[in-house]
């Protein structure tokens, strides 16, 4: 047997560390938005409150499941002819039928005429990087617009899946609402052709969406000028409480009959976080092309990761066919979507009776999720080291984090940051 090459130091005595081949690599920054719920973690304290990540938590602070949910999982787990098979590169038949029908509407014209190519993906993380390796492959022009702000991992992924990423102007600080017309300027001047990326409802981080009418003035401009829409749809139903409602945008833009992409999330509005399931649908102008399309999307997915997970979209499909379930899970989506707007109240109010310095009442006009605070990086520095509570530097915090029991400590925190921190 060769001898074990761990040196020992002839003066200390302690094993040194031997040469490693990965030497040279220097220690990555942890994650903006999951590395808050690394540090809080770390947090002993237990008056700790994690507003970070945009998760559901109940008003006992803890992560929900819901019940149709488990009915459908019960349903699975009963059904003996049920196997583990390997689903096909597209995920499972029903769940991208059902998916598309979801954001689209049941009597979207696309999909009766079959010009609708679906995958089921890694929920909307991996719906939107499969889109990205798809046009950068097959579409001739690879420049991405996004909002400013956005998602912090929106121009990772595009940029890592050969798109070139640049941004269009969206929020304006000074009114804590959207900048359209540098919206409308920046989408104006863009090379036609380039794709834009809209947030389908609760822009993230923002929490502020454009109306009806702006929507209609940006589905013009994006028609006339050829861009080429890509929906990211995260938060379907979470932001007024109505599956139909929150999907106007993406239905305005398939009616027109014109070409977009659409990347689906089931983490939020079905609790999936964990299940990893989602889908990506393109919208063609014929069948032809679609079905042509999806045959290019299977050989983005076999190298990537060959198939997707079978359970988690086994538990939407279930719930999705099943009329029953589908009208449960109406009624428990639109409780959890309650229970957020119930927080911005709270927590509106309790900056008032505080006598918080500031204009608050964007905590009860943005929608979704998220409040974007406006609280600058030191403020937010301040409120982890003093007050335990944990958001992204940003300012942005997850209201569905916050219950009745934790709004006035963060309304202290933030009380004490505005008054205390520049
Ligand atoms: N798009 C948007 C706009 C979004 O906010 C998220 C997640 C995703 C896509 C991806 O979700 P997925 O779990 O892949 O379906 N946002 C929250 C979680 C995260 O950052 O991963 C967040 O902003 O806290």
């Amino acid at each position: 047997m060769e001898k074990q090459s761990i040196a020992v130091s002839p003066t200390s005595g302690r094993s040194e560390a031997r040469n490693s081949v990965f030497d040279h690599v220097v220690r990555a920054p942890e994650d903006p938005i999951l590395g808050v719920t690394v540090a809080y973690n770390k947090d002993p304290s237990p008056v700790k409150l994690n507003l970070g990540v945009g998760a559901y938590r109940t008003e006992e602070g803890k992560p929900l499941v819901l019940n149709v949910v488990r009915k459908a999982e019960q349903t699975l787990v009963n059904d003996s002819s049920r196997v583990k098979e390997y689903l096909p590169i597209v995920g499972l038949a029903d769940f991208n039928k059902l998916s598309a029908k979801l954001i689209l509407g049941a009597d979207s014209p696309a999909i009766q005429e079959n010009r609708v190519a679906t995958v089921q993906s890694l929920s909307g993380t991996g719906s939107l990087r499969v889109g990205a390796e798809f046009l950068a492959r097959h579409y001739h022009e690879r420049t991405i617009y996004i909002p400013q702000p956005t998602w912090g991992n929106h121009p990772k992924v595009f940029g890592l899946g050969g798109l070139s990423v640049k941004t269009y102007r969206y929020y304006d600080p000074a009114t804590r609402g959207l900048n359209f017309q540098g919206l409308l300027e920046d989408l104006g001047s863009a090379p036609s052709g380039s794709v834009v990326l809209l947030h389908a409802c609760a822009h993230n981080p923002t929490g502020v969406d454009p109306t009806p009418e702006q929507w209609e003035q940006i589905r013009q401009l994006i028609r006339s000028k050829a861009l080429l829409p890509f929906f990211d749809s995260a938060y379907q139903g979470f932001a007024s409480g109505s599956l139909d409602t929150d999907a106007l945008s993406v239905r305005m833009f398939v009616a027109d009959g014109g070409e977009c992409f659409v990347a689906q999330s089931y983490a939020k509005n079905m609790g999936l976080y964990g299940e990893r399931v989602g889908a990506l649908s393109i919208v063609c102008s014929s069948a032809d092309v679609a079905s042509r399309v999806e045959s290019q999307l299977k050989l983005v997915i076999r190298p990537m990761y060959s198939n997707p997970p079978i359970h988690g979209a086994s538990i939407v499909a279930t719930i999705l066919k099943d009329r029953t379930l589908f009208q449960e899970w109406t009624i428990e989506l639109k409780a959890m979507a309650d229970r957020i707007i119930s927080m911005r109240h709270q927590l509106f109010e309790a900056l008032r009776s505080r006598g918080t310095p500031g204009d608050w009442s964007h905590i009860i006009k943005q929608i979704g999720m998220f409040t974007f605070t406006g609280l600058n990086s030191e403020q937010v520095a301040f409120m982890t080291k003093e007050y335990h509570i944990y958001m992204t530097s940003d300012g942005r915090i997850s209201m569905a984090g916050l219950s009745s029991k934790t709004v006035p400590h963060l309304a202290d925190a933030i009380h004490a940051a505005a008054t205390q921190v520049a």
